[in-house]
């Protein structure tokens, strides 16, 4: 029977009346309700009687987190988040203004030049080779002149928005163009242009200047193969700050042994790429074919991975001038091919890779796909009488040094977390490298004092090249 037949208007004003505990369970009116209700609850064992108000129920009382809030709802929060870097306190920046001016004071008509422009660069905490960029950013014309005021305004204007090296970095590159947050790869070739023409460690270039423009892409190649993780051709902030790049642009300020900077800038490493791509260019109009590019390392890469790298899946240039051209690759992009090739491990090369062995683009590696690259390698062991697994012997071989996440496929996560992954690929385009990896076993690590693949390959090829130049 419900309530208010019973015992008279729940909601009819203040007042008192009395339940049957039977009616409770009948009604399902539990205790809580008769709570919520804001009622007195009196003669547990026989009665409740329940006090009404006209007013409605409060809400439920907040946990703590919820009064916490409610209590500092107005309160002052610091911000806490900041892409662009902490803003140093005003006095800093004045500090620093009252610093720069007393500097310029003290050359001729409050002007520097090129070589001068480090002095002020220090004040303001600037390494010495952001100069080229600051230079170009700062100078009127070409005049190869930074004056005073126009320095201060650069300044004031780029503490406004930049806070830390990365974002000012890309402020500067980019010639301060706000709505332009990335640096395209010719913004790099004055700054790599100066270390050319002033790094001790390439005194011995300053005459070979037909080298200088290759020396320049080289290195620039090679900063967007590390820094660019997301392949857009645009190196942006975030990048910028997971890179290395502004740690070894210091660098190079302390280290006069070019060589010795092996990210991005040492020459020997330059001198072996750039032969590397001669050998292949024999025309030399730094431009290679897929006949050019098969004859790499003597033939070892199967012609269907060949097909695929010019396919344009990691290639950047359509250095194609009719539709029916064929395909050519640029010397940026064999800059990217040879990196790939000589090191495995790195995530663009696994990317490179993986990209390059999936074939219909759908994001994972599929059966027919390793099958189709697993064949050629097969027909040329066969051609020179070397024995071969099945393909699914071959397979297993694979899941069971992979451990995909699932067995049908394999995926680019499932290939970065595995450190044979180098392994993986030789066994389905390289064959000198899979007969190589075949005769020692894979999963000794090759001790010795190089970081890297791509270093070990770089120094034996280094002395390898002067070796054959002295003969
Ligand atoms: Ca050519
Ligand atoms: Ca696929």
């Amino acid at each position: 029977m419900p309530i208010k037949e019973e015992c008279g208007c729940l909601n009819s004003g203040v007042g008192a009346f009395v339940l049957p505990t039977t009616m409770l369970s009948l009604t399902g009116f539990n205790m809580r309700t008769a709570s919520i209700l804001n009622g007195v609850i009196v003669g547990l064992e026989s009665k409740v009687v329940v006090k009404l108000h006209s007013t409605p129920p409060p809400p439920p009382e907040h946990n703590s987190v919820q009064r916490e809030i409610r209590n500092t709802k107005s309160a002052y929060i610091p911000r806490f988040y900041f892409p662009h870097g902490k803003p140093q306190p005003q006095i800093a920046v004045e500090r620093t203004s009252r610093g720069i001016l007393a500097a310029f004071d003290s050359f001729p008509n409050n002007q520097v030049t090129k070589d001068e422009l480090p002095r002020i660069l220090k004040i303001c905490g600037l390494p010495f080779y952001w100069r080229m960029p600051v230079m170009i950013f700062c100078q009127q014309g070409n005049s190869g002149l930074v004056e005073r005021q126009r320095f201060v305004e650069f300044w004031k204007q780029m503490n406004v928005y930049c806070h830390d090296a990365s974002s000012r970095f890309v402020y500067i590159l980019s010639r301060g163009q706000r709505f332009r947050q990335y640096i395209l790869p010719e913004d790099l070739a004055p700054l790599v242009q100066d270390v050319v023409d002033t790094h001790p460690g390439l005194a011995f270039l300053k005459e070979a200047t037909e080298f200088h423009s290759r020396y320049v892409h080289t290195v620039i190649a090679r900063i967007f193969y590390s820094v660019n993780r997301c392949w857009s051709g645009r190196i942006n902030i975030s990048e910028l700050k997971k890179s290395d790049l502004l740690e070894v642009l210091t660098l190079l300020e302390e280290e006069d042994d070019i060589n010795q900077i092996m990210a991005y800038f040492s020459y020997e490493h330059f001198y072996v790429i750039y032969c590397k791509f001669w050998e292949l260019d024999k025309d030399h109009d730094l431009l290679i074919n897929q006949d050019d590019l098969a004859r790499h390392s003597d033939h070892a890469l199967s012609t269907r991975i060949v097909e695929r790298i010019f396919s344009g899946c990691v290639t950047r240039g359509d250095n194609k001038k009719q539709p029916d051209d064929e395909p050519k690759m640029s010397y940026t992009d064999f800059v990217w091919f040879l990196l790939s090739e000589e090191d495995k491990r790195t995530p663009t090369a696994i990317e490179y890779w993986f990209r390059c062995m999936d074939i219909d683009g759908d994001g994972v590696l599929s059966m027919y796909e390793l099958e189709y690259f697993y064949e050629e390698q097969q027909q040329r062991m066969e051609s020179i009488g070397i024995e071969t697994l099945p393909f699914e012997d071959c397979l297993c071989q694979m899941l069971d040094m992979i451990k995909p996440a699932r067995r049908d496929c394999i995926t680019l996560g499932d290939l970065k977390r595995c450190k044979m992954t180098h392994v993986f690929f030789d066994t389905f385009f390289n064959l000198e490298k899979y007969l190589d990896h075949e005769q020692r076993d894979p999963f000794a690590s090759q001790r010795d004092e190089y970081s890297s693949d791509w270093d070990r390959f770089a120094a034996q090829e280094y002395e390898l090249l002067i070796s054959e130049e002295n003969e």
